[in-house]
């Protein structure tokens, strides 16, 4: 038998501690094929990390795993298989310090899961601005180009448990931590411009109201059940989000290729005290795509970690995820020009009225090296800002203002900004000690303000501008607990959503709504989604909903009839709010760059592999991700007697994890007797996915049933460039409203 330190040095081929890899230049690497048995650069670990002043700061916490085992205490472990006993099949002894200690850790592991956006992935990288923006704010992340500023972004969904799957429809999160020089700036957001609620007061309502019901704790991760409906029919206000929530921006078919906003309207601050509203966007560079319902769905089961993995792989081959940050800025003296409140978070300001303008890249450049440690433990907070950035009065902001150091307390602890996470890369420095868990050590016996016996330290900021002052808005009222008039419009913008929507936009969103209908079961509750919200959206919209619910509109004045909103009602009981439209809403457009989408392959004994490598080095070289389907894991036998590997066994290869499929000549014949892989075209033809196959595949589309259809080519000659050139418009989703239920 081995010695303990020889098994050890035999299989623990220690490397260098991770941090301490040079960076290498963000280069498209080659695809990273996931495989039983393969060999691939995702085993081997990142090729592409890329250090920050973050990194360093991380790097002396970070403990790549060594050679001998200890307790906590550091002392060495002899046997760490067998529990202390009285005899080899005696009872356990209590004095059995090692398994004590180990079990207890273990019992411990655990942290309070976030209230919501408990299901998260998050990755590192850095932002930069492209120009001096010292006109509009003094924050040094603004004004100096020449700064790359770390960053951890950490992306969720809202309403399910941490285990949850990551492709339900829900809103997305996009939390972004800035370790800027001047200290930390949060810009804690969503993949949505706006929100359920005008008012903080009523978040904990919207939520018990979303999340699993109290006394069964069904339905996981969904809005579709009856407490949902029921809050949201008896609060007008969320009709514009529900707008969101319906349409397929809740199901995005990867983190890079969602937008992201701050919702809120914030300040600017510059040096001199100056101040505009601005209004935070996140533009991905790979356009906005989406996932559709079924094929959303069917992730659930095939792959929950889907966007998770996605985000991962993508980094891990140094296709960086990336995102221009885009300003809405708007004078004070402009606050009131607007047919709605810049303070209600309901309402975004229309694209067409304040152009988004792009002022610096975000870019995903390294994953975390430990889930636990660093996307569990981050904690985000809305009052992280730095000099140059301030609040304003939206009342949800500001109960975020102080929901978050609350949640933060609770969940990771009083000393939540000491871990190496959440540290900031400025020195902190004050008076604040003690608590659970202080790594701190401060000397002295000063621990107050002012002092003297300390020389004074650490003392205010000697230049104001360095420091965070609030912006002097001159406030005056009467308390009272009341919303204002200028918050009353509920549905202007829900109907210009639904306005500015394509075609099989507006199918998905009706779709949608006529699924999570279907699931509630209260008969009060669905008459009143139906005549209190979609009736004073849109009748097109309530229309769709009715014929594929049954739920009536009520005639005017029955019980049930619609009830305009005051003081402007809207949609069709508003011909101006009807005829209102915002182009850059809709996701109707084709992406501006088209890379990391998964292209499967099928392959099978016989199979030209020559013409199959060329393809996959045309795609790969395009900065997409092909990989070879077998019918089982391994590899099949080409023309030549030679073995050609594959990527996965056709059981273990979903259609729903690929973006497109690619049938090389000559293998349709045997397709046409698998009936897995028949399915597997199906789906993905009726998931909307780009198919391109030669002229000898015709049988094979026939047998399944399609032939036609845009998207779909049989008979291309140059395959995989005729894959390339469909794949740039991502889906084809008027072929599925036609030809199958969304
Ligand atoms: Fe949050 N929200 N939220 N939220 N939120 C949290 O903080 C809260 C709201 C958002 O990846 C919690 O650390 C209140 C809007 C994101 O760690 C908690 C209100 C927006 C994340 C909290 C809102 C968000 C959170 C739970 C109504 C978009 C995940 C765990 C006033 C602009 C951050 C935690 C991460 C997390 C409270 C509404 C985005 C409880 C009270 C609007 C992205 O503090």
């Amino acid at each position: 038998m081995l010695g303990d330190a020889v098994w050890c040095a035999l299989t623990h081929n220690r490397t260098e501690p991770t941090m301490a890899k040079k960076p290498v230049p963000p280069t498209l690497a080659p695809p990273s094929p996931r495989t039983a048995g393969q060999d691939t650069p995702l085993d081997k670990g990142s090729a592409t990390r890329q250090d920050t002043a973050k990194t360093g700061d991380l790097r002396p916490d970070t403990m790549p795993p060594g050679d001998v085992l200890t307790t906590n205490q550091g002392v060495g472990v002899s046997d760490d298989q067998n529990s202390l006993k009285a005899g080899v099949r005696g009872p356990s002894l209590l004095e059995d310090i090692l398994m004590r200690e180990k079990i207890t850790h273990f019992d411990h592991e655990r942290i309070p899961e976030r209230v919501v956006h408990a299901r998260g992935a998050a990755a590192h990288g850095v932002f930069q601005v492209y120009e001096d923006l010292s006109d509009l704010s003094c924050a040094q992340i603004f004004s100096d180009p020449k700064v790359e500023t770390p960053v951890f972004v950490r992306f969720s969904t809202v309403a399910g448990s941490r285990g949850s799957t990551d492709t339900p429809r829900d809103v997305r999160g996009f939390a972004v931590k800035f370790y800027t020089q001047e200290g930390v700036w949060d810009l804690v957001g969503n993949n949505m411009p706006v929100f359920f609620i005008q008012d903080a007061n009523k978040f904990p309502d919207l939520i018990h109201a979303v999340k699993p019901e109290p006394h069964n704790e069904i339905p996981q991760a969904q809005s579709a059940h009856d407490t949902f409906w029921d809050f949201v029919s008896l609060t007008p206000e969320s009709s514009h989000m529900l707008m969101w929530l319906m349409s397929d921006r809740a199901l995005p078919r990867s983190y890079a290729t969602m937008e992201g906003f701050g919702v809120h309207t914030f300040r600017l601050v510059d040096a001199e005290g100056g101040w505009r509203f601005v209004k935070f966007h996140w533009k991905p560079l790979k356009g906005v795509c989406s996932l559709v319902w079924d094929e959303a769905n069917l992730l659930g089961g095939r792959d929950p970690d889907f966007n998770r993995r996605d985000l991962w792989e993508a980094i891990e081959r140094g296709d960086f995820p990336e995102w221009e940050l885009g300003l809405q800025i708007v004078e004070p003296a402009d606050e009131h020009k607007f047919d709605f409140d810049l303070l209600d978070a309901t309402k975004i300001i229309p694209e067409e009225l304040v152009p988004v303008r792009k002022v610096g890249k975000l870019t995903l450049n390294r994953n975390p090296d430990n889930y636990f440690a660093e996307t569990e433990q981050v904690a985000f907070h809305t009052g992280h800002v730095v000099p140059g950035i301030d609040f304003t009065n939206d009342p949800l902001l500001q109960g975020r203002l102080f929901s978050y150091i609350d949640t933060q307390l609770r969940r990771v602890g009083p000393n939540f900004h000491e871990l190496p996470i959440n540290r900031s890369l400025r020195p902190v420095d004050n008076n604040q000690r003690d608590g659970f868990g202080r790594h701190t050590i401060n000397p002295g016996r000063v621990s107050y303000f002012p002092n003297s016996l300390g020389g004074g330290c650490p003392m205010h900021s000697p230049t104001a501008a360095a420091a965070f002052r609030s912006v002097a808005v001159q406030e005056a009222g009467a308390k009272l607990r009341q919303r204002s008039e200028s918050f009353s419009d509920h549905f202007s913008q829900a109907t210009m959503f639904w306005n500015s929507m394509s075609d099989w936009e507006k199918d998905h969103i009706a779709a949608a709504f006529a699924f999570e209908l279907n699931m509630v079961v209260d008969q009060g509750v669905r008459n009143r989604v139906m005549n209190e919200l979609l009736c004073n959206i849109s009748e097109e919209l309530a229309d769709l909903v009715s014929g594929q619910t049954g739920i009536e509109v009520a005639p005017v004045g029955t019980p049930d009839a619609p009830t305009p909103s005051a003081p402007t009602p809207s949609g069709p009981l508003n011909p101006k709010a009807a005829g209102l439209s915002s182009p850059a809403l809709s996701m109707d457009k084709a992406p501006p760059l088209v890379r990391g989408r998964k292209i499967a392959i099928p392959v099978g004994d016989g199979v030209d592999s020559a013409i199959v490598k060329t393809m996959i080095g045309d795609l790969t070289k395009a900065g997409q991700v092909p990989e070879l389907i077998g019918p089982t894991a391994g590899a099949v036998i080409d023309s030549t007697s030679k073995p050609l590997p594959v990527n996965r066994a056709a059981p273990n290869a979903p259609s729903v994890i690929y973006d497109a499929v690619l049938i090389p000549p000559g293998v349709a014949e045997g397709l046409m007797a698998m009936p897995i892989a028949q399915r597997f075209i199906d789906e993905a033809f009726r998931h909307g996915k780009p198919i391109v196959a030669p002229e000898d595949a015709r049988a094979l589309f026939e047998l399944i049933g399609i032939t036609e259809a845009e998207g779909l080519v049989i008979g291309a000659s140059r395959l995989a460039t005729q894959l390339l050139d469909n794949l740039a418009q991502h889906r084809f989703p008027r072929r599925l409203s036609n030809l199958a239920p969304n």
